[in-house]
Formats: structure tokens, C-alpha cells, sequence
């Protein structure tokens, strides 16, 4: 595959940019190779820009639920864009938005939009301390909620992948307000409770994990949490920036029946463009500033563009309802992989939920962080190779999750099929 023109971009952007990349998981360090840049995207489709086309399992990393450049959804940008990108006050789209959440998700009352992830998982810490008047928070090793300091400890994606999970910069007083739980242990929380429940503001969890490659969640493990957290009076958060809007028209927990006091949004609710959100019960967020005195503020949050985009998709995702079709895209193409390593006798463990799933390279059952840790990396990096040379591209790192779009057909799998068992047999 001639990826000669992404060779020289990425010399021209590591004069410019750290790593040449703004955002580490793109740097493809873990699987051995320089990233490509892509340039046009359509459907499952993307096109780097040396022509090369791929069959997309990343989807932007979640958002891209409908597929790429979606027409509905270009339409919606483009309408709004004419009318400007962003007035820093109040505009319609905001309140559509907001209503969609709010009648999607029966937890969440009021809702603040922001412009990432990073900042809905943020801003719900600091809103769960004013609330508790507590500074310990609890989050699970390998769970990943953003960038924020005090998430950085024992974290996945990224930190995982580049082996560094603690990040430097932390101050102490953070690292030290973190607590560290084992998820899918519902005894490792009682333990951390047990010690300090009494100082903790808030337990945050990844209903389903996605940050140390899909590791779906015990129905007893978060019924427990959310045991746990009302018994110490701290606020339990759901971090559904990967799962909202991605099994169903709503949140993970609707499935699952469980409420949590706080749930944190982003990606598909952005529909490409920046947004995160944070929301819940009317007496929690009502601390919020301007009503509450927790203050939490931002530039572009609620712009028209990004509103419009969000609003568009999850609207097409309303009326059309693709999940079921994409749950059954998934587990063809699960199953069929799974039987092509099976012919070939190359352990593998495959966790799906919904229209997500991750391929481990490990013969054991993944359900934990520790199971996790029995991926061969060094032979996910040798098929990933295999397999973007042959046209399919995953995340380029086994801690990352596979998405399956409403754009993926039949083709398309079946393609994918083929490529993964041409991989394993040249990898074998
Ligand atoms: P952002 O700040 O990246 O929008 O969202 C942070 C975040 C929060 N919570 C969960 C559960 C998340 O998965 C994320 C971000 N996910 C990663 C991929 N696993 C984003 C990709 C990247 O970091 O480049």
C-alpha cells in the first residue's frame, strides 16, 4: 500500500504539532506504523491521501453512529452555518437539542451542553463535590473519562496503550483524592467504601467499558454501585459518552433499568461536531451557575453548528431506529470472525454489545481489567498491519472498541470477513 504522501505529511505536522498528532491514539505508535491522513470520508468509508480506501471500524472514534458525511447531517451544518458558526448566546438549537436529551434519557432533568467529553466528566466531578461537600471521587482502573487530572490515574485508552496510566503533571492532591477500584469487582468498591465512603463525592463508571477495549459490565456490578453510592450519600455517575445514543435511542442505562444521579454524554450526541454534555436530577444540577453557585462555563458550548449536527442525528436515529439493524450487522461479523480464527487454531476473544465490539488477542475470557491484560499486543499490532494494508481499519490499539455504523452494509462485512481471514493466514 503506497502511503507515501501520509509519510510526508506526518514529517511536515512533527514540525508543528507534538507527536505530529492532536490526540496520542492517533499516532499509531502501538501498532508499529505512522499514521495516515485522511482525506474525504463517506458512509463506512474512509480515503487516506494517497487514494488508499478503507473500510471504517474507528467512526471518529464513536460519534459517527450514522456514518461518515452523512447527507441529513451536512445538510444541517451547512443550513446553520449561513446563518453564522457561533453567537455566544443563547439560540434555538440549543433548546432542541437539550429537549431531545432530556426526553431520551428519563434521569436527566436539566442538561449543560460543553464542547467535549472531557469537560461533561469535569464538570460533573466538581458539581458531585458542591453537592457532597466531599473531594474523593472513585473510578475504575482502565476506565477512561477524559483528560481531566483527576482521571488520570490508572487509565485506559491512550495511557493504556502508550503504558503510561498514571500521567505526569498531577499534582498529588489530585492523584491522592482518586480512588481506584477493579471493575466488575463489586467487592473492591465495598472495600474502597468501607475505608473512605464517608469522604467520597462521587464513584464515576463506564456502564459499558470501552476504554480498555469492550469490556461489557455484570448486571450485578452496577445494581451494586448504585447500592453502594446511595447507602454512603455520594453521587453515582454514568459516563456515557461511548454508550449514549449507542445501543438505543437513549442511554445505556435505559436498558439496564438503573439511574444514575449524573450522566455524562458526548460523540454521537455531537454528531461530528465538538459536544459533550452533563446532566440529571433538577436538585442536582440546579447548583449549577448561573441558578447554583458551581460555576462551569465555555466559548462555543451550544453553538448553532455543533447543535445542528447533534440534533440532526440523533433525530435520524430517532425515526429510523437503525440499532437493531446494526446489533445484527455486529454479530455477523463477530461470529464470522471468530470462526475464521477458530479454522486457524489463533486464540482470540471477541466482546460485543450492541453495535460495538473489540477482538482480543488472548485465550481467556475478557471481563476485567486483569483478563484484558492477557492480550498479546505484539500480535493485535502484526494483524492490524495485515489488515489496513488489506483495507480494513480498526483502532490502532487493542484497547480501543470497534464500532459498526448504520452505514456498514452486508458488503461490507462480508469484505471485512474476507480481509481479517487473508490476515490471519499470512499472520499464522
Ligand atoms: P473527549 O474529551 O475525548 O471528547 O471525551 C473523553 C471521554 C470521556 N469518557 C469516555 C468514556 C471516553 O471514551 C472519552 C474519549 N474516548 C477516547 C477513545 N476511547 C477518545 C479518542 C481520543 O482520545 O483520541
Amino acid at each position: 500500500m503506497n502511503t507515501s504522501k501520509s509519510r510526508e505529511l506526518f514529517a511536515s505536522a512533527e514540525k508543528y504539532i507534538p507527536g505530529g498528532v492532536n490526540s496520542p491514539v492517533r499516532a499509531f505508535k502501538s501498532v508499529g506504523l505512522k499514521p495516515l491522513f485522511i482525506e474525504k470520508a463517506s458512509g463506512y468509508k474512509t480515503f487516506d491521501v494517497d487514494g488508499n480506501e478503507f473500510i471504517d471500524y474507528v467512526c471518529s472514534w464513536g460519534p459517527l453512529i450514522l456514518g461518515h458525511s452523512h447527507p441529513q447531517v451536512v445538510e444541517s451544518i451547512c443550513r446553520a452555518a449561513e446563518k453564522g458558526s457561533s453567537y455566544g448566546a443563547p439560540c434555538q438549537q440549543e433548546i432542541e437539542l437539550a429537549q431531545l436529551i432530556c426526553e431520551a434519557i428519563p434521569s436527566i432533568d436539566l442538561v449543560r451542553m460543553v464542547n467535549s467529553g472531557t469537560e461533561a466528566t469535569m464538570s460533573a466531578i466538581r458539581l458531585a463535590r458542591a453537592c457532597t461537600g466531599r473531594d474523593k471521587i472513585v473510578k475504575f482502573e482502565g476506565c477512561y473519562h477524559g483528560h481531566a487530572d483527576s482521571f488520570l490515574i490508572k487509565a485506559g485508552s491512550g495511557l493504556l496503550t502508550s503504558g503510561v496510566p498514571n500521567s505526569p503533571g498531577v499534582p498529588e492532591a489530585f492523584a491522592n483524592n482518586t480512588l481506584v477500584a477493579r471493575y466488575n469487582d463489586i467487592d473492591s468498591v465495598e472495600e474502597v467504601f468501607e475505608k473512605s465512603g464517608h469522604e467520597i463525592a462521587a464513584l464515576i463508571v463506564e456502564p459499558v467499558a470501552g476504554n480498555m477495549g469492550l469490556v461489557p459490565s455484570r448486571p450485578e456490578f452496577l445494581q451494586g454501585l448504585r447500592k453502594i453510592t446511595e447507602e454512603y450519600g455520594s453521587l453515582l455517575i454514568f459516563d456515557e459518552v461511548i454508550s449514549g445514543f449507542r445501543a438505543c435511542y437513549g442511554a445505556y442505562q435505559n436498558e439496564i433499568g438503573i439511574e444514575p444521579d449524573l450522566t455524562t454524554l458526548g460523540k454521537i450526541i455531537g454528531g461530528g461536531l465538538p459536544v459533550g454534555a452533563f446532566g440529571g436530577k433538577r436538585e442536582v444540577m440546579e447548583h449549577i451557575a448561573p441558578l447554583g453557585g458551581v460555576y462551569q462555563a465555555g466559548t462555543l458550548a451550544g453553538n448553532p453548528l455543533a447543535m445542528a449536527a447533534g440534533a440532526e442525528t440523533l433525530k435520524i436515529l430517532k425515526k429510523e431506529d437503525p440499532y437493531d439493524k446494526m446489533a445484527k450487522m455486529c454479530i455477523f461479523l463477530t461470529e464470522k470472525i471468530k470462526d475464521v480464527f477458530a479454522q486457524r487454531s489463533i486464540d482470540c476473544s471477541i466482546n460485543r454489545m450492541a453495535s460495538m465490539f473489540s477482538v482480543f488477542f488472548t485465550g481467556n475470557e475478557v471481563v476485567d481489567f486483569e483478563s484484558v491484560m492477557t492480550a498479546d499486543t505484539e500480535k493485535y499490532a502484526l494483524f492490524y498491519r495485515e489488515i489496513l494494508e488489506r483495507g480494513v481499519y480498526f483502532p490502532p490499539s487493542q484497547f480501543e472498541v470497534c464500532f459498526v455504523s448504520s452505514a456498514h452494509d452486508l458488503y461490507a462485512i462480508e469484505n471485512t470477513v474476507k480481509i481479517v481471514s487473508e490476515a490471519l493466514d499470512k499472520i499464522s
